[in-house]
């Protein structure tokens, strides 16, 4: 079960004979303030594009191999804290076991009875206290006895290579070690120190070198025990007899203050905490933690109708999904999704990477980095229809970081004015090509972010902000007016070197001009760096510079078996992986809407044939962005088909983290974007209630789903129809709806409110 506050995380095992508590701190992570920027890049970037147009792509990509990558290759990884043992003794297997993790009040539970009595564990992770509190409690006859120790963050094994496979590993009660307890190692990166006079444990280390980045970041863990029990220290690890009640308080920090600065104290802020914290009690620290993360999550509530799998546990329903009607889990699954994103992306903190912050080893796959040609963007897609603006906040400040860092790369690397990201960054906000040029040399990243936050903001239409993304948005444009080149075929503005996503071409690279996305991913810049400048009153020159150059983008194609071509030649049906996972060419489709039903039907339906080709299954985040895609086209059956297979086990695994194996949040945000998309769209100026609700889901409601516009909405519908929809915004905004095929505009009163009701007018008075 995972825990987090936003910055502290925990994954809870729930043994009985010990409990580990796995730990994550969002700004661990490898490594210390480097620049990567290769300055041999600026040398060879003629000679690459010549080679590219030439079609002699591996030439161009054994340049850019050597010339154009990032020094070094690879970025920071994330790490993890360690985990803390309780290892109790004498420990029975139990009579009756439940583990359970509560959404309405971000509370994680274990309870077992045993021969003498009963044992009670909550857990959750206060951001109001910035702690996270594990209560212990015996019934009469019961007592709790066990040993505390860490043990420091270590490798763990590795993802099986074949990350096209699933999550398969059920767990059968059957097969439950109840005693199992690993041991705890020595931490050989730092200190434990042990008090029993004051019940604390103080665990200090540094974090790791990585690719010749030496280690710049201290931490510090402080766990506090409060019981009437027994307490006794020996080495690095306290033991507890006898309790009928412990309370653990854990607090942990870094010595990370901002990309450039690791000046920060991690001791004194681990002391403080507990200190505040131990000043409370159990009850007081759990109203505190219920009523902020309920300012959250009570936004907004889903009902999607109930059948008789709801009442199963979670890890069942989870097996069961692909064949058994269970729309509640869908339901399930967007809460959880909100569940997960409060909990890893609050104001203040990091946003979430690639595993949240349940990250479990120091070796994660893909260094459990911000992976920004698509991954850390699918992360945010359902942060505004789910009524979670304020979680995109650490988005914001990363792409302000970026946009310093990346400017530094847009120099040395491209001679170029404003900034540029690649395929990913990390702590250290890194923004040059990584890995390889097959993956990395993609230079859209920042530009997506930038789009990923105008979206935002186009759900919040809010001056300050605007005023805040202006800048980011500029630098981003600015850097594509100086390094977007002519087609030599004449067909308009491209980049160049670039690829299409991680997607091999059929001639032995990904290394090319002008691919599809990158075109649809500038062309939404400039639209909106342009929208942006004009509402502002900025830069009129330049603007118009700027629209001028989105007007000379090479235009989306539509190919031979009347796909839209993903590369700016028609190579679809010749790329050897038919079925690749990333779906890049689509971008225009979703999340972005400049591809649509209603002003593009050719290139819509050319999208269409390119998304079936592609398949409906992949891997986990891949298969949600399918799922997003068909919503959008307004097909609600068949994003269905596409989620059970989501939720099914092959890609959810029982505690309904998202498979990418072995585990990635991503499809659990993107597959929560996709169902509320099936409820509720947004864009061209619409809105879209029930635009691709599938037969599966014929009653329900939601409250609280957001759209453009600043728009919060209620729906409900019955028998597949629209019964009820109430929009609260700006008094007096005007706005349209599209409904089974009828359009009419939607005034709100003076007081912000707007209601239709099946059978009234819909043109008349709300
Ligand atoms: C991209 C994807 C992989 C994975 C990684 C984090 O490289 O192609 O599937 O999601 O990011």
């Amino acid at each position: 079960m995972p825990i987090g506050n936003g910055r502290f995380g925990a994954m809870l095992f729930g043994g009985v004979g010990q409990e580990r508590v796995q730990l994550n701190e969002d700004t661990l992570w490898a490594g210390s303030p480097y620049t990567p920027d290769n300055p041999d890049a600026l040398a060879a970037l003629p000679e690459i594009r010549k080679l590219i147009f030439e079609g002699k792509y591996k030439e161009a990509t054994e340049l850019a191999s050597a010339r154009m990558m990032a020094k070094p290759l690879q970025q920071m990884s994330y790490g993890t804290l360690g985990d803390l043992l309780l290892t109790f003794e004498g420990a029975r297997p139990p009579r009756r076991y439940e583990r359970s993790l509560d959404l309405k009040t971000a509370i994680a539970r274990t309870r077992f009875t045993t021969a003498r009595g009963s044992i009670d564990r909550e857990c959750f992770a206060s951001a109001p206290d910035q702690l996270v509190v594990l209560r212990m409690t015996a019934s009469a006859g019961e007592r709790i006895n066990f040993t505390l120790g860490y043990r420091g963050p270590r490798e763990v094994q590795k993802a099986p290579p074949d990350y096209q496979g699933a999550a398969t590993e059920l767990v059968e009660d059957a097969k439950v070690d109840w005693l199992k307890a690993e041991p705890v190692e020595e931490d050989r990166s730092g200190a434990i120190v042990a008090s029993a006079a004051d019940g604390s444990l103080l665990i200090t280390g540094h974090n790791k070198a990585q690719n010749g980045v030496p280690a710049g970041l201290t931490y510090a863990l402080l766990g506090k025990v409060i019981t009437e029990g027994k307490l006794h220290a020996s080495g690095g690890s306290l033991t507890v007899s006898g309790a009928r009640e412990v309370l653990l308080l854990l607090a942990a920090a870094t010595s990370y203050r901002r990309y450039d600065d690791s000046s920060g104290d991690p001791v004194a802020i681990v002391r403080k905490r507990i200190a505040a914290g131990s000043g409370r009690n159990y009850a007081v620290l759990k109203r505190a933690h219920v009523a902020d993360y309920r300012g959250f999550f009570d936004r907004f509530a889903i009902d999607l109708g109930q059948s008789a799998a709801a009442k199963l546990p979670t890890d069942r329903r989870v097996a069961k999904a692909e064949s058994a009607d269970d729309p509640a889990l869908a339901a399930l699954y967007v809460q959880y999704a909100r569940y997960l994103l409060i909990s890893s992306s609050r104001p203040g903190t990091q946003p979430a990477n690639l595993q949240g912050i349940w990250n479990e080893g120091t070796n994660p796959p893909w260094g459990g980095k911000y992976t920004i040609n698509i991954n850390t963007e699918m992360n945010y897609w359902p942060a505004d229809p789910a009524n979670l603006g304020l979680c995109v906040e650490p988005l914001v400040r990363l792409v302000e970081d970026l946009s310093v860092r990346g400017a530094a790369t847009a120099k040395t690397m491209y001679a170029a004015r404003g900034w540029v990201a690649h395929h990913n960054t990390d702590l250290w906000r890194a923004a040059a090509p990584i890995d390889g040029p097959l993956w990395g040399l993609w230079p859209c990243g920042g530009a997506w972010l930038c789009n990923a936050l105008y979206r935002h903001y186009q759900f919040s239409p809010d001056a300050a902000f605007l005023e805040r993304l202006y800048p980011l948005m500029r630098g981003s444009a600015l850097f594509f007016l100086d390094t977007l080149i002519e087609d030599p075929k004449g067909r308009g503005l491209i980049t160049s070197p670039s690829l299409s996503p991680e997607h091999e071409h059929p001639f032995g690279s990904s290394l090319c001009a002008g691919p599809a996305m990158d075109r649809q991913i500038i062309r939404d810049l400039f639209d909106h760096i342009v929208a942006a400048g004009r509402k502002l009153g900025r830069d009129t020159a330049l603007l118009e510079q700027m629209a001028a150059a989105r007007a000379r983008l090479a235009l989306d194609r539509v190919g031979k078996s009347g796909q839209l071509q993903e590369w700016l030649e028609d190579w679809d049906d010749d790329a050897p992986e038919q079925q690749h996972r990333h779906v890049s060419h689509l971008y225009g489709l979703y999340p972005s809407s400049q591809i649509n039903v209603r002003d593009m039907p050719a290139l819509t339906e050319a999208a269409k044939v390119s998304l079936t080709k592609r398949g409906d299954f992949a891997t986990g985040w891949a298969t949600a962005w399918r799922a997003c895609l068909w919503a959008r086209l307004g097909e609600g059956n068949h994003a269905h088909v596409i989620l059970k297979g989501l939720l099914g086990p092959k890609r959810t695994y029982p505690n309904m983290f998202d498979a990418h194996p072995p585990f990635q949040i991503d499809g659990n945000f993107g597959g929560a974007a996709a169902i509320m998309e099936m409820l509720l769209q947004s864009w061209g100026g619409e809105l879209r209630p029930l635009a691709a609700l599938p037969a599966a889901w014929p009653n329900g409601s939601v409250k609280g789903i957001r759209a453009e516009g600043g728009i919060v909405a209620d729906l409900e519908w019955r028998a597949g129809k629209l019964t009820t929809l109430l929009l609260r915004g700006m008094p007096q905004s005007g706005h349209s709806i599209r409904y089974d095929g009828t359009l009419w505009p939607a005034r709100l009163d003076v007081n912000g409110f707007y209601r239709f009701q099946a059978g009234s007018d819909p043109q008349g008075p709300a």
